[in-house]
């Protein structure tokens, strides 16, 4: 089979031992490969209703057809499992030099159950896998465990990498590779944590199988030469996401002290153009010719990386206009392995009940020094920080009050950097997510706010879903990143030509998106399976701030969405998806998907 290496590692770390498996020819066809892979391993493993840090648990590092391929940007990785935090799918997507090593070895996916006995990392070679001592690494920040395994293993190894938030099981732990490259919001860090696995490292010697290796080559150039034509090129390899704080500020969606505000007094200083000032270098993925990693020089002199999301949820969100001071607090996440947006969420609503009196703490808007503290203590579990580790679902449980109305998260995930008091789409595609509260498959709002905002018609219903098959489907089961795609505007077509060339076979993009759905609905079968009789459609629904506390200045001024409209317009989406009222897939859908058996 051309495309796909065609095997897949299986992993006890309780047994310390693996096996190899073939992959499913079937099973890569109508899932392809990334989230697709991931999901159908564990609909297929494990065991319903495990405790996500039990040693039941498993986890997935996938990879695409093509991923690690000379064409642009294909140098992302998929990591998956059962999430601590919402209990339900979680998954993310990382760019690192694992992806294209674990594509040499010719595994689609490794599969990681049980827990080691002591802090181990797994080598993951071309003839499978071994589990190695971490002893001494265990304690170590996310640089320092690359550095020392890059020592050891060679500079051409990809690592992926916990630090001590992931060891001490703290629910918004991610995963690092490269010094700034992180994902896996929902604790998939914390899970590696729970089965004492350090670190994830790969080295492989092979080379893809495609079907047609010129054709790919050729098609590769052509569409590097296309990005480096691209009117907005020049701008995104200076700016790349941080030129998003200039716009959510003009548009008053940006988020600002937790959520309340859309605009932000100190926007300037830590948006894009600022940045540019005192950026000293850039990073990016392998295979990328569009890198977009900012490098600055943060408050203590030391290189951090930035992106739009971290600076919105650690600086605006917190009330702090401090650049150098936000690129610190980034550095201390990166470091720790804590997940920036999670941990934004978590200052601003630790803040916000500090200001209500609902927590005993004081603790002001932009106070770098007792926030820097506060992460401390949120990975020492010392005083509010023990709760704050929880998440902000479970932390506003744990402080009670009307505390909830502030807690910003959908079924457990907090919010990523967009404040929707006036965008009932962006609203809708956050509750809808497969992970909880993030933009990754559908970031709607910029087509939104260029039409108005507001509405709750069946085009908005349409366009989330248009985006959840293209951002959520394709992008993550080729697992390649979708920003030439987003940002610089490179067409779509020449996915179905890369997929061609690589293995063989013809599937235009309107049958592509018939295994996005296919995966939406396992995924979301997966979430009902696990929450059982906790599902309902109000997981379906957006935090209650953006229905009852409208931002008090900015174009936002005043809105809020109306919750019987919001209700109407989710039944209009789960029609569509073919899913009954309460969000479930019925029999009639998953037939027509060929996933019955997830009836
Ligand atoms: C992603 C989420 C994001 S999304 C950001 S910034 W973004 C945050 N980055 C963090 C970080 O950094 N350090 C940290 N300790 N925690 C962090 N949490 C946050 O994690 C990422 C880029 C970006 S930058 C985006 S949008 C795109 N995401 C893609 C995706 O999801 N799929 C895909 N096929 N292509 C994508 N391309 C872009 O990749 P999660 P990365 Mg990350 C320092 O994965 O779990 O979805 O979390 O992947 O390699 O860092 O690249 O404005
Ligand atoms: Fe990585 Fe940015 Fe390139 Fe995407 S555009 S592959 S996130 S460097």
């Amino acid at each position: 089979m051309y495309g796909w290496g065609g095997r897949i590692l299986k992993v006890d770390l309780s047994k310390s031992k693996s096996i190899v498996e073939r992959l499913n020819g079937g099973d890569a066809l109508k899932f392809i490969g990334g989230r697709g892979l991931a999901v159908k391993i564990l609909w297929d493993n494990l065991p319903p209703g495990v405790d996500p840090f039990s040693p039941e648990n498993i986890l997935v590092f996938s990879v695409g057809p093509l991923t690690g391929l000379p064409i642009p940007s294909s140098g992302k990785l998929v990591v998956a499992t059962k999430s601590p935090l919402t209990l339900g799918y979680g998954d993310g997507s990382i760019g690192s030099v694992a992806a294209v090593q674990l594509r040499r070895t010719g595994f689609d996916a490794v599969m990681v159950k049980g827990k080691a006995e002591k802090p181990c990392i797994l080598l993951v070679g071309d003839e499978g896998a071994e589990i190695l001592d971490a002893e001494g690494l265990w304690g170590l920040e996310t640089f320092k465990v690359e550095e020392e395994l890059k020592e050891e293993h060679g500079k051409e190894a990809g690592i992926l990498s916990i630090g001590p938030a992931g060891e001490r099981l703290i629910l918004y732990a991610n995963v690092v590779s490269q010094g700034g490259r992180a994902g896996g919001r929902p604790g998939i860090g914390a899970v590696m944590g729970s089965k004492m696995l350090k670190a994830f490292v790969v080295k492989g010697s092979g080379t893809p199988r495609v079907s047609d290796p010129e054709a790919l080559k050729r098609l590769g150039s052509e569409a590097y030469r296309e990005i480096l034509e691209k009117p907005n090129y020049n701008f995104w390899v200076r700016q790349g996401t941080m030129a998003t704080i200039a716009w959510s500020q003009s548009h008053g969606v940006l988020p600002s002290f937790n959520f309340r505000e859309g605009v932000f007094e100190g926007a300037d200083e830590i948006g894009g153009d600022f940045m540019e000032s005192i950026k000293v270098s850039q990073r990016g993925c392998p295979n990328c010719n569009m890198i977009c990693g900012n490098i600055v020089r943060d408050s203590e002199d030391a290189e951090a990386e930035l992106d739009y999301e971290n600076v919105a949820m650690l600086g605006s969100n917190i009330g702090l206009g401090d650049l150098r001071k936000v690129a610190y607090l980034n550095r201390l996440a990166d470091g720790y392995g804590l997940d920036t947006i999670s941990l934004g969420n978590a200052i601003g609503f630790a803040i916000e009940s500090s200001e209500k009196g609902v927590i005993e703490e004081e603790m002001e808007w932009g106070d770098f020094q007792a926030i820097r503290e506060l992460v401390n203590d949120i990975v020492e579990g010392e005083g509010i920080g023990s709760t704050l580790r929880l998440g902000v679902k479970r932390a506003s449980e744990v402080i009670g009050s009307e505390s909830w109305m502030w807690a910003m998260h959908v079924k457990g995930l907090e919010v990523s950097a967009y404040n929707c008091h006036s965008t009932p789409g962006m609203a809708l595609a956050y509750a809808t997510s497969p992970i909880g509260a993030h933009h990754k498959d559908a970031w709607v709002i910029a087509w939104e706010v260029t039409r108005g905002g507001g509405g709750y018609g069946e085009e908005k219903v349409d366009k989330v879903i248009e985006l959840q098959r293209i951002r959520g489907g394709l992008f993550e089961f080729f697992t390649t990143c979708r920003l030439p795609w987003v940002e610089v505007e490179l067409s779509l077509s020449w996915y179905p030509r890369f997929f061609e060339s690589a293995t063989g076979i013809k599937l235009s993009l309107e049958e592509m998106y018939v295994v996005s759905d296919r995966i939406y609905s396992l995924i979301r079968a997966f979430w009902i399976r696990e929450l059982a009789q906790d599902w309902s459609r109000e997981l379906d629904v957006p935090p209650p701030r953006w229905f009852r506390d409208p931002p008090s200045k900015g174009p936002t001024m005043n809105s809020k969405l109306d919750y019987g409209r919001y209700m109407e317009m989710l039944q209009l989406y789960y029609r569509k998806r073919g899913w009954d009222g309460e969000g479930m897939p019925t029999k009639a859908t998953m037939r027509r998907l060929g996933i019955e058996y997830a009836a």
